[in-house]
């Protein structure tokens, strides 16, 4: 009798085990897809933001098929390891600025070139129709899944910059393309990734920095950087890519809806990081004291002149590597000229 009982509720147990086993959905309900997302500055940051907005576009659009962790601040790879990381794997899913490995991007880091972009969304438009138009061995081991540029770079400085004596031997921090530039204004140009730059104006290893103005907010440094001198130089360009196999991994409809989301991530990108800078520049002026300095007509000739045999060195050095230059900077100009009159 004991027994019998014993077996029953060894059947009863079993069975609600069962059910409930068949009933709980399985673990990785949010998504059968997870995919993790490397960036490498700061969670405020417009290369976050961007990152953040198509995360959500992804899982709303695959109706949670697909989840995306997204890791800012280079907690899971930094600036420099970003295109790497992605190829062997160590992220899926990585967002790079091409400046910080200028020899390895020749091609689309030609839009850094001063060519007169001079928004993020011109700019956004301009790089997304080259990198289709020419395909760059670059970025052959990889998926591109979208590119972006900044706005035009200018000079934030503890010190205001007026006149080319004033920027002279002042150490400025900047990266890729706008070395040559600050060079050519006579500026000690000092290299860093994004990333490092708040703890090198705190520490005074650089008295500025020369990049788009939406850090002045986002990272705070209207309040070390009380000028802003108006340049509205060159514009960055970013991608975002994805390591090949876990793209080729993907089921066709996801794969479908990330292709889509490639140009329209590039528009809204460039139309967020236009506006930022606007709200960046007001906050600075009006919450930090932050002072704006225009160049006079006759001052920005002269640093306008010793910009311009910038684009001439790149076409020369990139025609010896190979590149069809000419034509890169002759559609660069093209591209401007049609996204400009819109
Ligand atoms: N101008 C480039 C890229 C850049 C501009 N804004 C941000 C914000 C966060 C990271 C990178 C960038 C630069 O100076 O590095």
């Amino acid at each position: 009798m004991e027994k019998k009982l014993q077996l029953q509720k060894f059947v009863v147990f079993t069975a609600v085990l069962l059910f409930s086993a068949l009933s709980i959905p399985p673990a990785v309900s949010a998504g059968s897809v997870q995919l993790n997302y490397a960036n490498f500055p700061p969670a405020p940051t417009f290369p976050c933001v961007q990152m953040e907005r198509w995360k959500g576009e992804v899982e709303k659009r695959t109706a949670g098929k697909v989840s995306v962790n997204t890791f800012p601040g280079g907690t899971l790879l930094d600036a420099k390891n970003m295109m790497d990381g992605v190829i062997s794997g160590q992220a899926d899913i990585g967002c790079l600025c091409m400046a910080y490995q200028p020899g390895r991007f020749v091609l689309t880091n030609a839009t850094s070139l001063p060519l007169g972009i001079s928004s993020a969304k011109i700019g956004s438009l301009v790089l997304w129709d080259l990198y289709n138009k020419y395909q760059p061995e670059s970025f052959k081991k990889v998926k591109v899944l979208t590119m972006f540029t900044t706005a035009p770079a200018n000079i934030m400085s503890k010190t205001a910059v007026k006149t080319l004596a004033d920027i002279k031997g002042l150490d400025l921090r900047a990266s890729g393309g706008a070395a040559q530039i600050l060079k050519a204004w006579g500026a000690n140009q000092v290299g860093m990734p994004m990333s490092e730059t708040p703890e090198a104006l705190q520490k005074g290893v650089v008295q500025g920095l020369f990049s788009s103005l939406e850090v002045m907010k986002d990272l705070k440094f209207a309040e070390i950087c009380k000028y802003i001198t108006i340049t509205d130089t060159v514009i960055y360009p970013f991608a975002v890519v994805m390591n090949m196999d876990r793209w080729n991994a993907l089921p066709d409809d996801v794969k479908k809806i990330m292709d889509e989301l490639g140009p329209e991530q590039a528009h809204w990108t460039g139309e967020y990081m236009d506006n930022h800078v606007m709200e960046s520049v007001a906050w600075s002026r009006q919450k930090q004291g932050v002072e704006i300095i225009q160049l006079s007509a006759e001052e920005k000739g002269k640093w306008d002149a010793l910009l311009q045999p910038i684009t001439d060195k790149w076409i020369a050095d990139a025609k010896a590597q190979g590149f069809a230059a000419e034509s890169i900077v002759k559609d660069i100009k093209a591209l401007t000229g049609k996204y400009s009159v819109r």
